[in-house]
């Protein structure tokens, strides 16, 4: 069948003009999902353009995505990026990535062997929040996590990402050679030290002796990443096929703005990556705060309330003038405040760009896909900032209304009263309790008392729960948009 890999392809289509058979598989990745394809990937396509060095990518999905790891392998791991602008669009075929994995389609050993293959300098990693298995409020290791648990009973035969990179690190050890950085790309708040707590408190319980040495020579960078990459639909891929001229079925669209700070600190030699456009600085905690509380918790903001105000989309809730002012409230009077950035930082032309980012109608970013997993995003986009509000006893009403979307939102119903489809780790604890409390007031204590959620300094305070019981009241009474239109 006609593809990427043995077709003539529309000429406007950007190419990769290195030779792609002098890359070794020198970063393994897991977690080939829509934000890779559009990122580390696209800036690897561009780091290789411009050097020539021999950085390629081996893809792992190690939980669902068989088929785009079957089809990626059928188009010589060719496949191409959609960048959509307002106005225009730019399409570029990535050549970054040299061969593929899945421990469904191969075994958990082989993709262990490719991890620890002695030219395997990083592992990289986009899992979703969910991925790293920690208690959200804490960031350390969840011992009760269904796979954890499975894991540590196992640990040479692991299914979490957290006990792949364990035992792929023992076998290293064991065959005396160095070990790879450690390289989250995932909107975890200080992600690098998240996945090496997770790491670390997983090797302690399985081998003390390996987690020492795990702690004394392995790096475990911090990230900041940023591009919107909304996950592909059918129309997307027909919009992908018109453009290639072929079709693509592991082709991605995404915005033109992309952004990536790095923490330099790579044990076994890193990539060029600045030359793609990526900065490497010391510490990147407060790029990665900024991110996470003006563009993530702001996102999740209007991916509640946006979604029981009737909008599919991100850039649908922008249409709405009252949407967009509480949108652009919340960066600058309930997020921005709370941090502490490098002088010269200008937060508020941030949040402009955001608002115009957010805008942009030719990206389909719809709300119920930000919606998902709420439980792991809120602690980190909205709990900090609201600690810091108590201690300086400021506004935070934005926040609490996003909570109280959130809420309202889990309920699972919406406000016309149909179901809403929650996808969520903590779903099921969810829903027991709205078949306790229905949707009466009395939920917003109870869910406000989940520890893993909501740290007791927070869930228990009265001003919190005065606040989030007022707003959500306002939503089952005045609805989403009325009380947007309020705030
Ligand atoms: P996706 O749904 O397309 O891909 C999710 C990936 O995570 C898949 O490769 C899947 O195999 C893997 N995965 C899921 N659960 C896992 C688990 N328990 N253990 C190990 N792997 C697991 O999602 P997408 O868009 O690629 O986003 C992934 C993450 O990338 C996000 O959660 C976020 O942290 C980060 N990100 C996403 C951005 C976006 O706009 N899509 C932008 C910035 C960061
Ligand atoms: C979004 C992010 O799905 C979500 O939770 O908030 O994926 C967002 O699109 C990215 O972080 C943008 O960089």
């Amino acid at each position: 069948m006609a593809n990427l890999a043995n077709t003539n392809i529309n000429a406007s289509v950007v190419k990769p003009n290195y030779d792609r058979s002098q890359l070794k598989t020198r970063t393994v990745h897991l977690g080939f999902g829509a934000f890779h394809r559009a990122h580390q990937a696209l800036y690897t396509n561009e780091m290789l353009e411009k050097t020539g060095s021999d950085w390629g990518i081996c893809e792992i999905n190690l939980f669902g995505g068989e088929d785009l790891i079957t089809q990626l392998r059928e188009q010589d791991h060719l496949y191409t990026v959609a960048e959509k602008g307002a106005d225009s669009t730019v399409v570029k075929m990535i050549g970054s990535v040299t061969e593929s994995l899945h421990p469904n389609l191969e075994d958990q050993q082989t993709v262990l062997a490719k991890m620890a293959e002695e030219q395997v300098a990083i592992v990289s990693m986009t899992i979703t929040e969910k991925g790293y298995c920690v208690d959200p409020s804490t960031g350390r290791l969840d011992k009760n996590n269904g796979l954890i648990k499975a894991d540590l009973e196992n640990p040479r035969q692991p299914n979490s990402a957290i006990g792949y990179i364990v035992e792929a690190l023992r076998i290293r050890r064991e065959l005396n050679l160095k070990p790879f950085t450690v390289m989250s790309c995932d909107n975890v708040q200080e992600n690098g030290h998240v996945a090496r707590a997770a790491v670390l408190d997983f090797a302690n319980l399985v081998d003390q002796d390996l987690a020492g040495w795990i702690e004394a020579n392995v790096t475990f960078p911090c990230t900041m990443v940023d591009r919107i990459v909304p996950a592909a639909t059918s129309e997307t891929l027909t919009e992908i096929t018109e453009l290639v001229g072929v079709a693509d079925p592991c082709g991605i669209a995404c915005e033109p703005f992309r952004q990536w700070v790095i923490e330099d600190n790579f044990v076994n030699g890193r990539p060029e990556w600045d030359v793609a456009g990526a900065e490497f600085v010391a510490d990147v905690v407060p790029f990665e705060e900024m991110k996470l509380r003006m563009l993530n918790g702001s996102h999740s903001f209007l991916a509640y309330l946006g979604y029981l105000g009737g909008y599919q989309h991100i850039s649908d809730t922008m249409t709405n003038e009252s949407y967009r002012k509480a949108a652009f409230d919340m960066m600058t009077k309930a997020q921005a405040p709370t941090l502490t950035m490098p002088d010269g930082t200008d937060l508020e032309g941030y949040a402009k760009l955001l608002i115009e980012r957010f805008s942009n109608p030719s990206l389909k970013h719809q709300t119920w896909q930000i919606a998902m997993d709420g439980s792991q995003k809120i602690p980190q986009r909205m709990g900090g900032s609201l600690r810091f509000h108590l201690k300086h006893e400021s506004n935070f009403k934005w926040l609490a209304l996003g909570i109280a979307g959130w809420m309202r939102y889990v309920s699972a119903v919406d406000e016309q009263g149909n179901k809403i489809d929650v996808r969520d780790p903590m779903a099921k604890q969810l829903k027991a309790i709205f078949d306790v409390h229905g949707a009466s007031i009395s939920v917003v204590p109870e869910l406000l008392s989940i520890e893993a959620i909501f740290a007791a300094d927070i869930g228990q305070n009265p001003l919190i729960i005065d606040a989030v019981c007022s707003a959500y009241q306002s939503l089952i009474k005045n609805g989403a948009r009325a009380t947007i239109a309020a705030l």
